[in-house]
């Protein structure tokens, strides 16, 4: 049999043409709201064209745009489960290629989001030639698909209105939550730090990485940077890190020797899951 059509489920003949440069599919804003009984198998059913390992090409059209979502992860699968149901369907409205990426951290030593994002840079890079990244927190939900996941002239913070602060920026350098990277921008700040351990911090640095490179932050509007967070308390093993003030007043003199040029840790496993990428590894210890 020919059996071609499985590994390239959706690769397109010479004549399809581009897709609109504005996806007439998009809507605006999106009710935001969690039902209680939903499974990953009806995320799955709603979402028919997404193939193993969380990937997706717009059916009918050649997409502009190749954007991988890389979500640092552990112990959250009940808000993985919300994000995929809410994020699939965005990104599919926006005409996009995409691939979901979960970075799961192994074991239970003190967390280490910043870490886990250079890994999802690498092991995404080694799939495909991503042109965006968009680093994005598991309990982050976007409320307008307005909010392109595409990637600007400069690094992108895209979660610029919580709910949790207002829906306002809690204040001008912050870069938490949802950003977005070209692998030029990325490999130009060296990255992200690999040597915050627990809560806080992390994304403060990388906002500084972001100037001390010679970029800018863009933003997109208020009115469409809108997320939701779903609500939770400080994890176990993601503790505050006391050490975060003193390493923030440092990173002009650390950022260069810090990051993705000496990211270390070791794969345990890669896992085409029918609704995303699963990736786990084995991260170390603060030295
Ligand atoms: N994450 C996990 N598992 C963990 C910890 C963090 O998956 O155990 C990931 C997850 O993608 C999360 C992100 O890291 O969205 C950021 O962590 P966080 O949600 O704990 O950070 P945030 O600032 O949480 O959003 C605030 C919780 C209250 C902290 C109060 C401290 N003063």
């Amino acid at each position: 049999a020919n059996l071609s059509h499985l590994s390239k489920p959706h690769a397109h003949g010479d004549n399809v043409p581009y897709c609109p440069k504005t996806s007439p599919l998009i809507g605006g804003p999106i009710h935001v709201s969690f039902p209680s009984g939903l499974t990953l198998a009806e995320v799955q059913r709603k979402n028919p064209l997404v193939i193993r390992g969380g990937r997706y090409r717009p059916p009918d059209c050649e997409a502009r745009h190749k954007t991988a979502i890389i979500i640092p992860h552990r112990n959250r699968e009940h808000h993985l489960k919300f994000l995929l149901y809410y994020l699939h369907p965005f990104l599919q409205r926006q005409q996009l290629s995409y691939s979901i990426y979960v970075i799961h951290q192994a074991g239970s030593y003190t967390f280490n989001r910043a870490k886990l994002m250079n890994i999802g840079f690498r092991e995404a890079m080694r799939e495909e030639d991503w042109d965006c990244l968009f680093f994005h927190d598991v309990d982050l939900i976007p409320e307008d698909d307005r909010n392109l996941y595409t990637c600007d002239a400069n690094p992108k913070h895209a979660a610029i209105a919580m709910d949790k602060f207002g829906y306002k920026l809690p204040y001008k350098m912050y870069f938490g939550g949802v950003s977005a990277l070209s692998p030029l921008h990325y490999l130009k700040m060296n990255g992200f730090p690999n040597n915050y351990w627990g809560w806080g911090g992390e994304d403060d640095d990388i906002g500084v990485r972001v100037s001390l490179a010679g970029m800018y932050i863009s933003r997109p509007s208020l009115k469409v940077g809108r997320y939701k967070m779903i609500k939770h308390k400080l994890d176990k093993g993601n503790d505050e890190n006391p050490k975060r003030f003193n390493m923030l007043a440092k990173t002009r003199q650390t950022w260069k020797t810090d990051g993705m040029n000496t990211v270390e840790y070791e794969l345990i496993s890669r896992e085409y899951l029918p609704l995303y990428t699963n990736i786990t590894v084995n991260i170390g210890t603060e030295s």
